[in-house]
């Protein structure tokens, strides 16, 4: 066994001099470390454990004290990080009971021969990892680390993040720069930036991300590009991120020339074998692939009338010999619907096409389901197939990239909307909550977890709003312990982000969560999807772009009324896809809850809500009320002047007075859409006499920011 006391390294912490936000959460600058030791000692020899200790002695860095290596404990006062055989070697007293499972750590601390020691303890080196990322965390947030006691466990094995980064360097749904990975059709020469990434993702438990668009280019797996991938995969080892890649299925054709890529044909699974055999040859920890078919234009099974089991299991099982995995997106759906059809609905499509396939596929195979049955949108219900797919493990598929909730422009704290997805019981089987099914819970699956689309870029800060990293932090958080609430998550995040001063953490910490529900009320009433231009880049307003096409995102307005009748008894019969005790609640307009009933149900302008509020009444004030309480964030938000770095505070408030300007925009679209189509007046007088009204979106945009 290896031991290494690791000298502190460093005299002055790199990261206090600007606060440009490359450093996230981790930057490690307000560090209260009087009573802890100044020697870290990494024991083993795992790479992933050095950079552990690398990281805590990076943090502590103020306080150098050089020891050298030493062959055994140190006699004094010292973190010991190290897996559990490792350290069980040095404390043979501790209680092997405790020792978490999967990638879970143990924090601890312990007196021995006169000497106290802070113990990092993890059953894998991602443990340790973990964990030492957790203390820091805490040192961070003034929390007393003298005594420690504390075991954790991931909730799940699958914890990934999805780059949909293409290979000339673009990023489709990307709003921070170009890709970190690739550039001019191959990856990098200088990968630094996906180092950073390895290390933003560790710490907050992400063990795997796929790097390449889900409309995958071929080329990915070509033979003369795996060398290349193999770089990405070495820097990032360090941080324990596992690489994955999204292939097409068509893969075979275009870069292994057949002449089919039937998944059924035995050449099409040689040669799926063979590529992956080379793969793992370069890269023997490899994720595994993520697979968009059949959706949108790309590829697929239905090709060769097969179906989404065939294709995914052919591919799972060349992975299988080397323990990788096949996350197979339940995104399919036609987008030719006819939309005169009103039995037509794409939000049945996911449950459709994949609840007849439970249980045929390969145990590698995880179906990848977006939270909701459409996409991604402000507010959807949670996806039917979650409760539908027993025998099947899955993964829920979330977006930190906020395509369509204000595209890194506009301030949305995604952790509450998840969380509801999460906490919604699907009344399947006892034990059945979104988060219960996903982690394998529910019905004892051996693999399952999360995946979110990130989309970082290469600017400095990673996703251009600084306050967006709230959402990446959350997801990590939530997908390490989904019970966490959005409210932990959120001072968690601007304690370290922005530092102690309880002013800031609490009023930063309101902005968070009060920001999805200001997002929803001047984009997206009462479920009817977020009203935007669905047919263009997916924002800003455009209420008529979601009808009369194939997409079927409708919402169904006209003169008379809106919503998507969903009902099994008039509708499309969406609502039939859940359980019985979830079709209750939605199956009826006295159930409903007014924040879905557009989604469920078609009801005319003048439908008196929960609420007591008519609908078309709720549509006016929820935009009045929202385009206000944006304006209020950036009141908010110049309470915290002079109490945080002058670069950061500038650069959220510029982008405030914007989004303020913006909800403006929103506001007097929706509503003068809404007065014009249905008639019906404001009962508080202000759709024909709001004092902005008439004036072109840019010069209210202009104000804004000049206020
Ligand atoms: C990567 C939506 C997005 C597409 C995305 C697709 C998907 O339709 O607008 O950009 O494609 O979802 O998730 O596959």
């Amino acid at each position: 066994m290896a031991l290494l006391c690791l000298a502190l390294l460093v005299a002055i912490c790199p990261m206090c001099a600007g606060e440009t936000g490359a450093e996230g959460w981790l930057r490690h600058n307000d560090l209260t470390t009087g009573s802890l030791p100044t020697l870290v000692a990494a024991v083993g020899s795992s790479n992933v454990v050095r950079t552990a200790a690398n990281e805590l002695v990076h943090a502590l860095g103020n306080r150098p004290k050089a020891e050298g290596v030493a062959a055994q404990l140190p006699a004094k006062d010292a973190f010991v990080l190290g897996t559990w055989k490792d350290i069980l070697a040095l404390f043979p007293d501790l209680p092997a009971a405790r020792l978490p499972a999967g990638d879970g750590f143990w924090l601890r601390t312990v007196r021995s021969h006169g000497a106290k020691y802070w113990l990092v303890i993890g059953r894998t080196d991602r443990g340790v990892l973990y964990g030492t990322f957790s203390l820091l965390a805490r040192i961070a947030q003034q929390k007393d680390v003298t005594t420690l006691e504390d075991v954790q466990t991931p909730s799940a094995p699958i914890r990934w993040v999805s780059e949909w980064d293409n290979l000339d360097g673009s990023i489709e749904r990307g709003y921070a720069g170009r890709s970190i990975f690739f550039d001019n059709g191959a990856v990098r020469a200088d990968l630094t930036r996906v180092a950073q990434y390895g290390r933003l993702l560790a710490s907050i438990e992400i063990n795997g991300c796929a790097i390449n668009n889900v409309n995958a280019s071929p080329r990915i797996v070509a033979p003369e590009f795996i060398p290349q991938l193999a770089r990405i995969a070495d820097a990032f080892r360090p941080w324990g991120i596992k690489l994955a890649v999204s292939v097409d299925m068509s893969s075979p054709m275009v870069v292994g020339g057949l002449k089919t890529f039937d998944p059924l044909d035995p050449q099409v699974a040689a040669w799926w074998q063979r590529t992956a055999d080379e793969i793992y040859k370069q890269i023997p920890d490899f994720g595994g692939f993520v697979v968009k078919a059949d959706s949108e234009g790309r590829s697929g099974p239905s090709q060769y009338g097969r179906t989404a089991s065939d294709a995914a299991n052919v591919i799972a099982r060349a992975l299988k010999p080397h323990h990788g995995i096949l996350m197979y997106r339940a995104f399919v759906y036609n987008h030719h619907l006819d939309w005169r059809d009103m039995k037509a609905d794409r939000a049945r499509a996911a449950y459709d096409y994949f609840h007849p396939l439970d249980g045929k596929f390969e145990d590698n195979v995880v179906i990848q389901i977006k939270y909701g049955p459409i996409d991604f949108q402000v507010r959807e219900p949670a996806s039917p197939l979650f409760g539908a797919m027993p025998n099947t493990s899955q993964a829920i598929e979330l977006q930190v990239t906020q395509e369509y909730t204000g595209q890194q422009r506009h301030l949305v704290f995604l952790a509450p909307m998840w969380k509801e997805i999460l906490d919604f019981d699907m009344h399947v089987n006892g034990v059945s909550a979104v988060k219960q099914i996903v982690t394998g819970k529910t019905w004892r699956r051996p693999l399952g977890g999360f995946n979110a689309v990130v989309n970082v870029g290469l600017d400095e800060n990673w996703l251009a709003h600084p306050l967006a990293m709230a959402n990446l932090y959350g997801y990590g958080r939530l997908a390490w312990n989904p019970n966490l609430s959005a409210e932990v998550i959120s001072e968690e995040w601007a304690r370290l982000t922005f530092g102690n001063n309880p002013q800031v953490v609490l009023t930063i910490s309101k902005m968070l969560l009060s920001s999805w529900h200001i997002y929803e009320s001047y984009t997206g009433p009462l479920g009817a999807g977020t009203l935007t231009d669905i047919l263009g880049d997916h924002y800003g307003p455009g209420v008529e772009s979601s009808e009369r096409n194939g997409w079927g995102q409708w919402h169904r307005a006209d003169e008379h009324g809106m919503g998507m009748d969903r009902t099994v008894a008039t509708g499309t019969g969406f609502i039939g896809q859940y359980s019985p005790e979830v079709q209750k609640k939605y199956e009826t307009l006295a159930a409903c809850p007014d924040e879905l009933l557009l989604f469920m149900h078609h009801v005319p302008y003048t439908y008196v809500l929960h609420s007591g509020k008519t609908v078309i009444q709720h549509i006016y004030d929820s935009h009045y009320d929202g385009a206000e309480q944006a304006a209020e964030l950036v009141t908010q938000w110049q309470s915290v002047k002079g109490q945080i770095d002058d670069e950061r505070y500038e650069d959220v408030l510029k982008r405030l007075r914007y989004q303020a300007g913006h909800a403006i925009v929103w506001r007097d679209a929706v509503v003068n859409w809404f007065f014009k189509t249905s008639g019906i007046r404001d009962e508080k007088g202000r759709v024909q006499a709001g004092s902005v009204w008439g004036q072109p979106p840019s010069a209210v945009l202009s104000s804004a920011a000049r206020q």
